[in-house]
């Protein structure tokens, strides 16, 4: 497909799969540069930075927020694949302020509420978009993303504060006709999902006992989004409480 049948199916849909992305040497130079990160960096990031299912056990890490503090990742976020990719699909110029990376380790229980990333970022117009890179064959079992095609064009849904670290709210009236009509996006390590800031999406737990279901993904913004600084601050606020509730439990 061309950059002009991906944004119209973008615009459609509000979410795309672009098979192939990156080339075996493009996956294999941000794999390596990704375990050395974790490897070397993560242990010393602060708990903002890196979340873990269980603190105590390393191998349960399961996301890494604000990448950009590393100069591999830094760079990587104005790669002109990537950009030029956003851009056309925003149809302004857009940049990223932060590499992430999700994980689902193996015998965790974590699923992915459903949720629109724009209720977390609060911009208007909501030219945003996240580009979420497989890492991993990503499938039923191991908890792949599901999207409710066309309801970036139907505005925000109510969220509430759920239990989910990393994804402090989510959907509450999700219902039986958004299940029905959910798209569920099977990858390859290598294989690209984007969606609009709109979009509805979530995913299961990994039920896998040996696989683990990472990706790699970065959000660009439209030149044109401006932030509502109250309703942001009010989500700030959510987050931290939602962090102390956890850190209780
Ligand atoms: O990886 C996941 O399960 C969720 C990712 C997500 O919600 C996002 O990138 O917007």
């Amino acid at each position: 497909m061309n950059d002009q049948e991906l944004k119209s199916e973008y615009d459609q849909n509000g979410f795309i799969v672009v098979k192939n992305f990156l080339n075996n040497q493009e996956l294999n130079d941000l794999t390596s540069h990704l375990d050395h990160y974790i490897r070397e960096v993560v242990p010393g990031l602060d708990k903002e930075a890196a979340f873990y299912e269980d603190p105590n056990d390393p191998s349960t890490l399961k996301q890494l927020n604000r990448m950009s503090s590393d100069p591999f990742f830094e760079k990587y976020s104005s790669h002109s694949k990537w950009k030029n990719l956003a851009e056309s699909l925003i149809g302004e110029e857009a940049h990223c302020e932060f590499p992430e990376w999700f994980n689902k380790p193996p015998n965790t229980n974590h699923p992915t509420p459903a949720h629109q990333d724009n209720y977390y970022f609060n911009l208007a117009p909501p030219n945003v978009l996240t580009m979420w890179l497989a890492l991993d064959n990503v499938d039923d079992e191991n908890g792949c993303l599901r999207y409710v095609p066309g309801s970036h064009l139907k505005g925000k849904r109510p969220h509430s504060v759920g239990k989910v670290l990393g994804f402090s709210q989510g959907i509450n009236d999700f219902s039986e006709e958004d299940e029905a009509s959910e798209v569920k996006t099977h990858m390859k390590p290598g294989d690209l999902a984007v969606h609009h800031g709109w979009t509805i999406h979530r995913a299961m737990p990994n039920q896998s006992k040996t696989r683990s279901r990472r990706a790699f993904a970065m959000v660009y913004k439209g030149k044109s989004c401006l932030r509502d600084e109250k309703l942001y601050q009010e989500y700030l606020q959510q987050c931290q409480d939602q962090h102390a509730e956890l850190a209780d439990m």
